[in-house]
């Protein structure tokens, strides 16, 4: 009686087992073909290449022949190659190993290398493989089914994001030490004169962190525009570069083109999509991007009326101006950073130094690059521009 007590939860384990085991795993006259990508624990950095590696294990019990599996690369890996066991990547983005044979028990590895890019916006980081064909009969998955997250044993999928930061800079404008606003405020001239604003602009471009002797680049080009900035509170909050991503790591500073690079102003608006930031501001006659606008309206008499439009807009290669600044910037992995930039209005119109102006009593517009304003201008940005 004693030994029945202990038999019968035996029996029921053995028989429980051995149900799960021809429900589940390994039916006679079948092969149960598993995917599952090699983990990567280590994320790369941007521009590394990473050795992906998927294993196609065979639980039995028949060998298959005919099988195929495919891995779909993601937009975030680039420049593929390396692909072991005759795989082939004639039809990007999948990469194919076609006519494998797999003994029972037996497991294919199958790699490839690929380059990581830069994330940001839509672009994925996830592999996505699975058994696409196989002459056998599988008793928990069919082939070529995915769609999405894997929800069989036969597919697998590998999220592998690099190392990278985010890193935006934010200008906030001013005259003096007043905040620029658009329109109604009223800004104290020199000699008695005063202004008002309508627009101030400016591209930046080649926008690079620093650190020892390199330059790592974070933005091509950007438009910065204060010309909807009507209360102090916008001016205070400022116009931001948008979100821009960076390798991670303890950079010495940070430097860019006040105006565009000769390659960028080289280019015309129909080479840009509509809503690109060099889709305008192009100036036909001078062949020029208009590198940054300054328009209000000035009291020259002074009687309180605000008649004579300021209309400068300054181009031309000449007048592009690289900006660099020295300041110990940490970026961290999955971190966001903003640097804070300060552009004051008054230091282009007024050098600090000398007190020399722009004197809008003899000159009320810039459509020159080459005239004796629009270089004044330019040669005051350096000077007007600080990072917090
Ligand atoms: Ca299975
Ligand atoms: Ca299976
Ligand atoms: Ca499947």
């Amino acid at each position: 009686m004693k030994h029945l007590f202990f038999m019968i939860p035996l029996a029921a384990a053995l028989l429980f087992g051995g149900c799960n085991n021809t429900d589940d795993e390994g039916q006679p006259g079948r092969a149960d073909l598993e995917l599952s990508f090699e983990p990567i624990t280590e994320k790369p950095n941007i521009g590394d290449v990473v050795t992906f590696q998927a294993k196609l294990f065979n639980r039995g019990p028949l060998a298959a022949d005919g099988v195929t599996v495919e891995n779909t690369v993601p937009e975030g890996f680039t420049q593929v190659g390396d692909i072991n066991a005759g795989g082939v990547f004639t039809a990007p983005p999948v990469i194919r190993w076609a006519g494998l044979s797999i003994q029972p028990e037996e497991t294919i590895t199958l790699s490839f290398t690929a380059v990581a890019g830069k994330p940001g916006g839509d672009i994925g980081f996830t592999h996505s493989a699975q058994v696409t064909a196989s002459n056998q009969p599988d008793p928990d998955s069919t082939p070529n089914n995915a769609s999405g997250a894997p929800k069989e044993d036969d597919e697998a999928v590998l999220h592998l994001i690099p190392l990278a930061g985010e890193v935006s800079l934010n200008f906030k404008a001013s005259y003096g030490q007043d905040p620029l606003v658009m329109f109604e405020r009223e800004y104290a001239y020199e000699d008695n004169m005063a202004i008002k604003m309508q627009l101030f602009q400016f591209y930046l471009s080649e926008v690079n962190l620093l650190r020892e002797d390199e330059r790592v680049p974070v933005m091509d080009v950007g438009l910065i525009s204060f010309g909807d900035v009507y209360t102090d509170e916008q001016a205070l909050a400022g116009k931001s570069s948008g979100t821009l991503v960076a390798p991670p790591g303890n950079y010495t500073g940070i430097e860019f083109g006040f105006g565009l690079t000769p390659e960028l102003n080289a280019t015309i608006p129909p080479d840009y999509p509509l809503g690109h930031p060099l889709s305008e501001n192009y100036w036909e006659a001078a062949s020029s991007y208009i590198f940054f606008k300054f328009e209000g309206n000035a009291d020259l008499e002074p009687n309180g009326e605000f008649s004579d439009k300021l209309t400068f807009h300054v181009g031309g290669n000449g007048n592009y101006r690289q900006l660099s600044f020295d300041k110990p910037i940490a970026i961290e992995d999955e971190k966001e950073l903003t640097l804070q930039f300060n552009i004051d209005l008054q230091k282009m119109l007024v050098d600090q130094n000398t007190g020399e102006y722009l004197d809008f009593r003899q000159v009320t517009q810039s459509h020159s690059n080459e005239s004796p304003s629009a270089t004044f201008l330019a040669d005051h940005v350096a000077e007007a521009v600080e990072l917090e």
